[in-house]
């Protein structure tokens, strides 16, 4: 049979077939074959009752993420909320860079605009100049969700953000589902990572991974090959003298003029920077 894995737990793969979901296990030859079946994964697998089904293969991946660790994305789409938690702009930097590294289309939600409109606004600002598709909304109230809701339509969209960021809040108003929601801690303002696996839900033409909040990602690319994936960049690189200008130190960069004029956001400016560094000393050890 061939079905999708929905939901990995304890070593067992959930997989939905048509509309009954099956529990089942890999086989142990997987890992010769160096292949861990991920959540979003086609498979092969074989079921008889009374028994435990086995998944026998895995259908090529049309792409994957490592953080969060999904497969066969349409679109990335990064939760950073306005307050409670504080957004955490290096982190949403971190995780856009590795979904345009992997090729896969990525929308930004600004979340819970109404604990802060002026801050949602100016975090707005930041990633829809940038060149993403933004949104500013309020999960908890379902008037700001339309846009999003209708974005997200006949597409397989995998969330990520930190703890609290409003994943399964978002996941749970646009399904129209019961999903287990946390809160945030009074004494640190953070979530409590309510979410502990990730998993695959839906309704007839949404599907939504719904996943744990993560702090950190760390990425697996050469400082050199940074700037590729900072999309806003391209707009102006022809303006720089050198051809394989990093936007750092060389002189007459294009790149840098735009940060000076405005046109391109110093916050994601200055994380370039940083996760550059951060690369360049990885690469050193
Ligand atoms: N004020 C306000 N609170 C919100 C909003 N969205 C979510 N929350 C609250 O934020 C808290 C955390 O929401 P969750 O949806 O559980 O967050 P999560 O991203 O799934 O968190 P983890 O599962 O821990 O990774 C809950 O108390 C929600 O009610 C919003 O738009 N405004
Ligand atoms: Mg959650
Ligand atoms: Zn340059």
């Amino acid at each position: 049979m061939k079905g999708k894995i929905i939901k990995l737990t304890g070593g067992y793969y959930y997989i939905k077939c048509d509309d009954v979901i099956y529990e089942t296990r890999a086989r142990g030859n997987f890992r010769h074959q160096n292949i861990s079946p991920i959540v979003g994964d086609v498979v092969e697998f074989k079921y008889e009752d009374n028994n435990l089904g086995y998944i026998e293969k895995v259908y090529p991946r049309k792409n994957m993420l490592t953080r969060p660790r999904v497969s066969n994305v349409d679109v990335a789409v990064i939760i950073v909320p306005v307050k409670d938690p504080k957004y955490n702009l290096m982190l949403v930097d971190k995780t856009i860079i590795q979904a345009e590294y992997e090729g896969i289309d990525i929308a930004v939600v600004i979340n819970k605009m109404d604990l802060d409109e002026l801050e949602a606004k100016n975090l707005y600002d930041i990633y829809s100049n940038a060149g993403f598709k933004t949104f500013m909304i309020s999960a908890t109230n379902k008037e700001t969700l339309k846009e999003l809701k209708d974005f997200c339509k006949h597409k397989t969209v995998a969330l990520s953000g930190v703890s609290a960021a409003g994943k399964s809040s978002i996941t749970s108003a646009i399904l129209d589902k019961d999903v287990q929601i946390g809160d945030v801690s009074n004494k640190t303002r953070r979530g409590r990572h309510t979410t502990r696996h990730v998993e695959l839900l839906y309704s007839h033409d949404i599907y939504i991974f719904d996943t744990p909040g993560f702090s950190s990602i760390d990425l697996n690319i050469e400082s050199e090959d940074l700037k590729n994936y900072f999309r806003e960049f391209n707009n102006y690189r022809e303006k720089c003298k050198f051809k394989d200008c990093n936007h750092i130190n060389e002189p007459k960069c294009g790149v840098k003029e735009a940060v000076e004029n405005g046109d391109i956001s110093k916050n994601r400016y200055e994380n370039y920077l940083l996760i550059f560094e951060e690369l360049k000393n990885k690469g050193e050890y």
